[in-house]
């Protein structure tokens, strides 16, 4: 339990532990699960990943969307290893809080009951075959942007995982460029349905970094604990930079008339971003909050008998080892054959 749960003026041996972190963090070391960490850290740890789990999964909805409908076997057969990832990224997190006593169940019940938000970009529909590109440019990019730094975040689980993620975002990332180079360079129709897409991406993936700096209540304590690397308006802006130069390459607009290349800066300055659509969308009330969130709940309990199924695999396997264990041995030790036994 952390020094600043307990009540009262923490004692010697807390202050030490305390001291201990702290210095690790300075230092630029990893904390990991069985590292004393101070009880705020490891909450706003599983806040954040837990935001971060839920987002991979409820991400997969609106490109799944276009799965049955992708224009090529080509098209298709990459859509789905990309949505698959996607649960793979869930996954890596979810073992992630596991590790900060955050249990799967109790981080699922939360999301389903509204107690636990996910990224504002996934309340928003996929209308057109264009926006799977739209997506894997901009959201994926945005993602990239934004977790490349958290691979360097000072808790080593979360880290470790954010590297693989990270990785195979890219690839992502990739797929949706190539995508939409093929549109803006097929005929006057596609190219029209890829601009159109982009011009719905483009300010939701600007909020994905979420509020501005003077308005990000955890983000100085997470920089402090070098959880966050970097402050939500820096990435914002190290996104903007990057895409400009892409959106010209791509033969697209961005539908932003303030986009303009500030030399003293050495920057692309954008226009206002509409922040109470920001809000009204963590509110719950987005275009797709009440579908994304419904169909994660059906999806769960249609998958109930699988996970029962697992569960009662699990316990048959245990018991086999159990009897299988000479007598005498200690419960949870696996009997090991020896060179003798072996011979
Ligand atoms: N949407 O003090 P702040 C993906 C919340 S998945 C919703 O700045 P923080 C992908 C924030 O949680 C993309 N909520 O917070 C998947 C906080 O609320 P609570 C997800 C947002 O944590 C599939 C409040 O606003 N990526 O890449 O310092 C396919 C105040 O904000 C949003 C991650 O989760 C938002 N956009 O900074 C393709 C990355 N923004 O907790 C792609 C990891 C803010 O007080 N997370 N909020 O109720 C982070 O880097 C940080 O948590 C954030 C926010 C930059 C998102």
């Amino acid at each position: 339990m952390g020094a600043d749960a307990a009540e009262g003026p923490p004692s010697g041996a807390e202050q030490a532990l305390q001291a201990a972190f702290d210095a690790a963090v300075a230092a630029d070391e990893r904390i990991e699960p069985r590292d004393w960490m101070p009880e705020a850290y490891r909450a706003s740890l599983v806040r954040q990943i837990a935001q971060h789990a839920h987002s991979e999964i409820i991400g997969m909805q609106p490109e799944a969307n276009w799965i049955t409908r992708a224009p090529s076997l080509r098209r298709k057969a990459i859509l789905m290893a990309k949505v698959q990832d996607e649960a793979g990224h869930g996954l890596y997190l979810y073992g992630a809080a596991e590790t900060l006593g955050a249990g799967r169940d109790e981080l699922l019940d939360k999301l389903h009951t509204g107690r636990q938000k996910y990224s504002s970009i996934f309340n928003y529909p996929t209308l057109t075959w264009a926006d799977v590109g739209a997506i894997g440019w901009l959201v994926d990019g945005a993602a990239i942007t934004n977790q490349v730094p958290l691979c360097r975040c000072s808790y080593g689980p979360y880290a470790r995982a954010m590297v693989r993620i990270c990785k195979e975002e890219s690839f992502h990332q990739r797929q949706g460029y190539e995508l939409l180079l093929a549109l803006s360079r097929g005929t006057e129709a596609q190219r029209a349905m890829a601009q159109d897409a982009v011009n719905r991406w483009w300010w939701p993936s600007l909020m994905m970094f979420g509020p501005p700096d003077d308005e990000s209540p955890h983000s100085a304590r997470s920089m402090a604990w070098k959880i966050k690397r970097h402050s939500n308006d820096e990435l914002r802006q190290r996104f903007v930079d990057i895409c400009v130069p892409q959106a010209e390459a791509l033969g697209l607009t961005l539908p932003d008339p303030d986009l303009r290349w500030n030399e003293e800066r050495g920057h692309w300055d954008f226009g206002a971003i509409d922040w109470q659509e920001f809000r009204d969308v963590l509110k719950g009330n987005g275009p797709c909050n009440e579908q994304r969130l419904s169909q994660r709940r059906r999806a769960h309990e249609n998958g109930a008998w699988v996970r029962e199924a697992a569960a009662a695999h699990a316990a048959k396997q245990a018991a086999r080892r159990a009897a299988a264990q000479p007598p005498g041995q200690p419960s949870g030790q696996a009997a090991r054959p020896t060179e003798t036994a072996r011979s």
